[in-house]
């Protein structure tokens, strides 16, 4: 059966690509993007879109009501460094929208929600090199704590509802196509946007410091995979690690450099730094492999390459052409 998908932040980061792809899989008239306010042009008009504040739960109801919704793609967020500057309306915004739909799962008005969680669930008590599926996790920011309870809120949900959630534990993540927003791990795009207009990039955190990252393309096929997969294959009900590599600023120069030979970059740490240094420097994501066949394919080379390609002055005409 054809699921009717609605996706709640369609024009944001991640969701973007999301609908475009699964518009691609299921047809355009099936997924129902949607947004607090209209973003990107080709979300808005390449198939059904509406203006949509999902921490309204009669307006949210409406519209699952309204097109008939079977699956639910939350992927409205505040993101870390954004909660850290509004703490109480990062909470609200990320457990509200999640609880709202939670709540129309468990009263039998959608069959399945996907929900992403993040490496900000872990800690600075959490081991930091190949941090296990289960660990310690004492977060310190209020994005970090907001994705915990979400996780332990989602589990319960399955657990006594029956609710079928799940959710990805994301890494930074990158991408030539959207422009991310808020996040610690944004630095790692920006410095693309900064070596091709200026040939400069002044980090906002320093050379060393080792995050989990992953191209955008890996992560949108993780998350259609998780969510095709045999509800039995799911046997993480809070949220799976995901991975593909880890890399630090100097690494990423380093790689850019590789293509624009006068590119220069000065360090310059701000509240980020500490964010960054409470999170995983990589992630065991073995339980998602065996799981359900998870498998990510590009590497930081090929990752630098597509973002110098994809963010040239050429490509920019031929994606908004
Ligand atoms: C952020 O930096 O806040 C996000 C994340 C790792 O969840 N990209």
């Amino acid at each position: 059966m054809i699921p009717k998908i609605l996706i709640i932040g369609a024009c944001g980061q991640i969701g973007s690509e999301l609908t475009i792809k699964l518009r691609l899989k299921h047809g355009n008239e099936n997924v129902i993007a949607s947004d607090i306010r209209e973003g990107d042009e080709f979300v808005v008009k390449s198939g059904p879109f509406e203006i949509l504040d999902a921490t309204n739960l009669d307006a949210l109801e409406d519209v699952i009501q309204y097109y008939e919704i079977t699956e639910v793609y939350l992927m409205a967020a505040m993101l870390s460094a954004t909660s850290e500057r509004f703490p109480m309306k990062g909470w609200n915004l990320n457990m509200e929208t999640l609880f709202n739909v939670l709540n129309l799962a468990k009263d039998g008005k959608i069959d399945k929600i996907f929900w992403p969680s993040s490496i900000a669930v872990f800690g600075p008590t959490t081991p930091k090199f190949d941090t296990p599926q289960h660990t310690i996790m004492e977060p310190a920011t209020v994005y970090g704590i907001s994705k915990q309870t979400g996780e332990r809120w989602c589990e319960y949900y399955h657990k006594r509802y029956g609710v079928d959630v799940r959710s990805l534990r994301y890494p930074g993540l990158l991408s030539y196509k959207t422009l991310p927003g808020g996040g610690t791990t944004d630095y790692a795009i920006d410095i693309f946007h900064e070596a091709l207009n200026n040939k400069t990039y002044e980090c906002f955190l320093s050379k060393d410091t080792s995050l989990p990252m992953m191209y955008m393309e890996d992560a949108i096929d993780a998350t259609i995979k998780i969510m095709s997969a045999d509800s039995k294959r799911i046997k993480v009900r809070s949220s799976y690690n995901l991975a593909a590599i880890s890399f630090t600023p100097e690494e990423l120069y380093l790689s850019i450099k590789n293509h624009i030979p006068e590119f220069t970059i000065s360090y310059q740490p701000d509240f980020r730094q500490a964010i960054a240094d409470s999170w995983p420097s990589s992630i065991d994501d073995s339980k998602a492999r065996e799981d359900w066949g998870w498998e990510n394919n590009y590497n930081l080379e090929e990752i630098t390459e597509i973002m110098i390609d994809g963010l040239s002055p050429k490509r920019i005409i031929e994606f908004e052409g």
